[in-house]
């Protein structure tokens, strides 16, 4: 008979196990990425070396299944570790963490070939791959994409151009949506994996950001690229709902990333409101300031819990694209909002270089627009909400 009580509930406290993983990627966090935050940001570098020490840490790739020589972290695990690389910064950590978006479709619409083709190598070397759906005019309208990808018996010839691609210039294969039937729109959407090393496959110049700008972001063209038709993933015309599948997986974990570059934001701004004195006192002591510290910190909290419960979902096989919109649209939103009140808290300062929460501002706004703009998010969650889809 069943005992009310005994269902146990929601817990909200780490294991050792989980407790452990955080305190791995914030103490890589601190002593590999921190150091050199600013250098990269300056500079635009791709951190190649900070990727190859992730790596060798077990800190890249971590949600490749334990059959393919990954570490089958779940989504829960990958939101302790994205949010500290991306406190350390979210440039770097995004050169991380969209490989995740890279090889997500193929985790899951490969088939058992294609995953033992395309996943160990992943993890046997700090290889990178790109998530190859933007175009310069298919950004938020995913079924406007323009790239074909034509049958020629046993291949598909590629055409096309895709538009800030993440790690595009340092991928060693693309996850690429084309059209292979444009009347169909949507539904004529399909998934290749693209070698970067095929024929016609032209890298563009890294592209100049405003911020996260040590992750390298290019335009990339395919001209009568030649893959073979075994490089599909899932039948013609799936490709659509690939990517919206994927996008559910990897939005809260780039909402975590929001609420590190957040924390990052306020623990500098919390810090120096104790330290600066104006008026004979720390300006922490103003309720215009300290106000302002309480609310980034309930900001901050809330967005986790909304990553965390999206995390959760996934974990247990819900379909979570609501609660992956929620803490997108909301994490990205207040990452923006606090670190532009951080930055007010450093008044003067806070708008020079030399002072950390500039970058940090500059960092947050691509969260509004990546992964799907803050826009997207509140269309989806109003069409989940009053349209629900089975
Ligand atoms: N999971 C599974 N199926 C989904 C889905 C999801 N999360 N979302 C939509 N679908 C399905 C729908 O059920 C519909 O199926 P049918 O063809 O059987 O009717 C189909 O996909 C089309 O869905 P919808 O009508 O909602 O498509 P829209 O063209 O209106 O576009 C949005 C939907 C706007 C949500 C989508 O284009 C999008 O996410 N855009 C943002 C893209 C983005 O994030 N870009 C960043 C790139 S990565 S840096």
């Amino acid at each position: 008979m069943a005992t009310i009580g005994l269902t146990g509930g929601v817990s909200f406290a780490l294991t050792d196990e989980q407790k452990a993983l955080r305190d791995l990627a914030h103490e890589f966090a601190e002593r590999e990425i921190r150091p050199k935050e600013r250098e990269y940001d300056q500079s635009s570098t791709h951190p190649a070396d900070v990727l190859a020490r992730a790596h060798e840490v077990g800190l890249m790739n971590v949600h490749i299944p334990e059959e393919y020589g990954g570490a089958g972290l779940n989504s829960f695990e990958g939101m302790l570790i994205g949010e500290e690389l991306s406190w350390g910064c979210s440039g770097i950590g995004t050169a991380i963490l969209a490989n995740g978006l890279g090889h997500g479709p193929v985790i899951l619409a490969g088939t058992e070939e294609q995953k033992r083709d395309w996943l160990p190598q992943l993890v046997e070397q700090p290889l990178l791959t790109s998530f190859a759906l933007t175009e310069p005019n298919a950004g938020s309208d995913v079924s406007g994409i323009e790239t074909t990808a034509v049958r020629e018996g046993d291949d598909y010839v590629i055409n096309g151009s895709k538009m800030f691609i993440t790690n595009a210039g340092y991928a060693s294969w693309f996850t690429l949506f084309a059209s292979t039937d444009k009347s169909k729109g949507h539904r004529g959407l399909t998934a290749f994996v693209v070698p970067a090393d095929a024929d016609g496959v032209m890298v563009e110049k890294h592209l100049d950001k405003m911020g996260q700008r040590s992750t390298n972001t290019s335009a990339v063209a395919f001209q009568d690229v030649r893959v073979p038709a075994a490089n599909r993933l899932g039948e013609e015309g799936e490709g659509f709902k690939i990517a919206m599948r994927t996008l559910d997986f990897t939005r809260p974990g780039t909402a975590i990333g929001a609420v590190g570059v957040a924390r990052a934001a306020f623990e500098h701004a919390a810090q120096y409101s104790k330290e600066r004195v104006q008026f004979g006192m720390p300006i922490a002591m103003n309720q215009g300031i300290n106000f302002l510290i309480a609310d980034m910190a309930t900001k901050i909290e809330a967005a986790r819990l909304l990553c965390w419960q999206a995390a959760w979902m996934i974990d247990s096989g819900m379909r979570a694209t609501l609660q992956s919109s929620y803490a997108k649209r909301f994490a990205a939103d207040i990452c923006m909002e606090v670190t532009t009140d951080a930055v007010q808290i450093f008044g003067g300062y806070g708008y020079m270089k030399e002072y950390p929460v500039e970058k940090l501002m500059r960092d947050a706004k691509l969260f509004q627009i990546y992964e799907g703009t803050s826009q997207i998010q509140r269309l989806v969650i109003a069409r989940e909400l009053l349209l629900p889809r089975e």
